[in-house]
């Protein structure tokens, strides 16, 4: 407040310059009569309050606003003290009489002893909407100050007050201005008559219509100011405000946290994210949804699950919104509704399309679900999921719907402690489990692989074809993903919310999911980015497409190429076990091993991804035996007294039956194997580097300085980590120890092993005569012994 101190002497000095102000007309001379009957008022004030009152002044009407002193010599001690010490003061006030413009409207005593007296101004017994005035005393009854409004205005304006319209259809019209027309109750409904002056400085006689209403779960709380002689509406003011509620969530753990206040309730709902949470009072009816708004007296929440269901909320809201600038679950800022104590004992939550339901749990399965951070981002991102790939309930689409809510809720609560879910509300008396691990979920009796892919029946039984534990593949896809060393939690959920709301389709399966994951890696970070290999590799071990040229190493398919009996692999070990692939409808796969003496061989061909069928022949290239069982059936052969010799295995895809995910196992026994304690075969990496220039020249021919040669290798591997020249004129070509040209490379590559069978294996850069580029960099090579 500005207070303007006040001498006689600058009251008097105040006077002299209004007093000899030049162009003095009527208007203003009426005006100077005002001012200096103000001013003598003044003047007593300060006298009496021996020149210690202060003044602050409302330029607007030329009057004060705060007057502190003595405001009069009276004792105050009743109501018609007061009224005497507000008509000794109307010249002050510019008023013409108090008795007739001011009306007492309360009068109270407060703890320091202080009475006060406050008046309302009234025009012909009509209030003035928003000018009041108290007069206040200390204990001992002498005045202390005044203060408020009054409008000195008024009385000159003529206004008339009588009423065109009556007060109902003023109401009708409020109601309609504030789209209230079909609440069937208010907790207020009233109207009075006021003066306003609306913002043009008009005095109106207005209808003030108060409407207040809860019906329709909006806390509406409004005063609407509806011209009483054309029903115009003036204004209107909504009176519901923002506050801070306080609380403990179902853990006991205290947080606070938007809500409404209106008529003097809180209520649960926070307006700057469209959020309101609401209860379900134990009853399980749909119908009945979302229920009651919650509301409080205090401003202090007990209800664990209402508070977080609607911290949460916010949480998960302001994730979408900074992470991705998603407002609210469509985008385009929706009421997020939760409903809480739905049923009783219901160990479940879920969103139904239009809101998130939360039961209490049983107390032994579930504590209220909402007490969790993960469930409440898991059941808001179904409505995310929902107004994106939209992916059908039920099977891998399904699946992935439920793995989805479960990634992102994971993220969003953002916890190191191996990706589990709803660990804060499973199991009380249990500490340290969860309902599902995508890290383990084989602990949960989920599958971790396709292999494992449990086919249930698209019943509810069988929960939809089994979608919250087919779940644990594309879950334990993206753990592999976000755990590569050099990915971040950001930028895996970036990768993962991109492929929902960019690639992936309602019918979208894991081969699909995969796909749109690469794809927005790819646009977020590059092709030839770590975000793409490991993406591409994290699918790939849980049997979801191959792995990445650059991610995995060169062992792919470590016995390729063994396509006819003059290439076939070996000799095999007895008793060991090889994996590989039928990659391609045209490939079959040839091993071969030596018998030292007579004896039985024995076959077998197993972990089969598709209908694949098994060969056994000699030396000379004849069919000894045969298993060809249907689909996914093994295969074994049993071939006894066969004498020593050389012999050959063929697995082959029956009727073009392949798979690039998946690895068949073979394993013979045989009698008489040369060497028993002969040392396994694997892929051995080596820290080797070669380097064209970058760019390279034109012109340019490394020749064989790129050769990496290991001397009893069956194979040697190069893994480039790039790779760029100009395509269709400069070329790389990879030469196997023969110096017989395997690979030939041209334009640009993202990182890739190539591979060679023998014991060298040399890079070749060859380019024209014009233009060139980055040529590549060698960083590792590797040998299969
Ligand atoms: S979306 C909801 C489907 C439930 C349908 C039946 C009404 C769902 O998946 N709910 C989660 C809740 C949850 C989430 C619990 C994370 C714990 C952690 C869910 O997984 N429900 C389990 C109990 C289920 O339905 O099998
Ligand atoms: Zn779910
Ligand atoms: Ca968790």
């Amino acid at each position: 407040m500005k207070m303007v101190k006040l001498t006689s002497v600058a009251v008097m000095a105040t006077l002299l310059i209004s007093a000899v102000a030049p162009s003095a007309n009527a208007v203003e001379s009426t005006d100077l009569a005002k001012k200096a009957a103000q001013m003598k008022s003044l003047e007593k004030i300060s006298n009496d309050s021996k020149g210690k009152e202060e003044v602050s002044w409302n330029e607007e009407k030329s009057v004060p606003k705060f007057v502190v002193g003595e405001i009069s010599n009276k004792k105050l001690k009743q109501a018609k003290d007061s009224l005497q010490v507000m008509e000794e003061n109307k010249a002050l006030f510019d008023m013409k009489s108090a008795s007739s413009e001011l009306k007492l409207i309360s009068e109270s005593k407060d703890d320091l002893g202080f009475t006060s007296f406050k008046y309302q101004q009234v025009y012909q017994g009509i209030p003035v909407y928003g000018n009041e005035l108290i007069l206040h005393a200390d204990k001992d009854g002498n005045t202390t100050s005044v203060n408020g409004y009054y409008d000195p205005e008024v009385k000159e304006k003529k206004i008339r007050t009588k009423a065109k319209y009556l007060a109902d259809k003023a109401i009708a019209k409020a109601k309609k201005e504030t789209k209230l027309s079909d609440v069937k109750s208010f907790d207020i409904e009233n109207s009075k008559l006021v003066i306003y002056e609306d913002n043009k400085k008009k005095h109106r006689l207005v209808y003030q219509v108060t409407l207040s209403t809860v019906e329709s779960n909006e806390p509406a709380y409004f005063d609407v100011f509806v011209d009483a002689q054309n029903l115009k509406v003036v204004h209107s003011v909504n009176k519901a405000t923002h506050a801070t509620g306080t609380g403990k969530g179902v853990l006991g753990d205290n947080k606070s946290f938007n809500t409404l206040s209106s008529s003097g309730t809180y209520y649960l709902q926070d307006s700057t994210r469209n959020l309101k949470t609401y209860t379900a009072r134990n009853s399980a009816n749909e119908n009945l949804l979302p229920g009651t708004l919650l509301s409080d007296s205090d401003n202090y929440w007990t209800d664990g699950a209402a508070v977080d269901a609607h911290t949460y909320a916010a949480e998960v809201y302001d994730y979408y919104k900074t992470k991705f600038n998603r407002n609210s679950f469509d985008g385009n800022g929706a009421a997020i509704k939760s409903t809480v104590h739905f049923g009783r004992n219901f160990n479940n939550a879920y969103w139904n399309g239009a809101q998130m339901i939360y039961g209490d749990g049983d107390g032994s399965t579930f504590v209220p679900l909402s007490g969790a951070l993960d469930v409440v981002g898991h059941e808001i991102t179904h409505a995310v999921i929902e107004r994106s790939a939209n992916l059908v309930y039920e099977n891998q689409s399904g699946a992935l719907n439920e793995s989805f809510a479960d990634v992102l809720g994971n993220l969003i609560e953002d916890r190191d402690n191996g990706w589990l879910l709803g660990e804060d509300i499973y199991t009380p008396s249990v500490s340290g489990d969860a309902l599902r691990s995508m890290s383990n979920p084989e602990s949960q009796g989920d599958p971790a692989h396709m292999d494992d892919y449990k086919n249930l029946p698209n019943t509810r039984e069988g929960d939809w074809g089994g979608v919250h534990t087919n779940s644990g593949i594309p879950n334990k896809a993206f753990v592999n993903f976000v755990e590569t060393s050099g990915i971040t939690r950001d930028n895996a959920g970036k990768v993962w919310y991109r492929a929902l709301t960019s690639y992936m389709t309602s019918r979208s399966d894991f081969d699909d999911a995969r796909n749109a994951t690469i794809q927005a890696a790819t646009d977020l970070f590059g092709s030839s980015s770590t975000e793409v290999t490991a993406v591409t590799n994290a699918w790939a071990a849980v049997g979801v497409g191959s792995p990445a040229d650059g991610g995995s190493g060169p062992t792919t398919d470590a016995y390729e190429s063994n396509d006819s009996i003059s290439t076939a692999y070996g000799p095999i070990t007895s008793g060991k076990d090889y994996s590989a692939y039928i990659g391609s409808s045209s490939d079959v796969d040839w091993f071969k091993f030596s018998t030292g003496s007579t004896g039985s061989i024995n076959l077998s061909l197993s972990n089969l991804p598709a209908d694949y069928d098994l060969y056994l022949y000699n030396a000379s290239g004849t069919v000894l035996s045969n298993s060809e069982n249907g689909n996914t059936s093994s295969e074994s052969i049993s071939y006894s007294s066969a004498s020593a010799g050389t012999y050959y295995v063929k697995i082959a895809g029956y009727n073009g039956a392949k798979s690039t995910s998946q690895a068949y196992k073979l394993n013979a026994t045989f009698a008489g194997s040369s060497s028993g304690s002969e040392q396994e075969s694997k892929w051995n990496y080596e820290t080797k580097s070669f380097e064209t220039p970058h760019p390279y020249s034109n012109n340019y021919n490394n020749g064989n300085s790129h050769t990496y040669t290991k001397a009893g290798a069956q194979k040697v591997a190069l893994h480039f980590s790039s790779l760029e020249t100009e395509s269709g004129y400069d070329f790389v070509y990879i030469k196997d120890k023969n110096g017989s040209v395997k690979e030939t490379y041209s334009g640009s590559k993202s990182a890739f092993w190539v591979i060679v069978d023998g014991d060298t294996i040399t890079s070749n850069l060859v380019t024209d005569s014009s233009v060139n580029a980055n040529g590549y960099v060698i960083d590792q090579v590797a040998y299969f012994k």
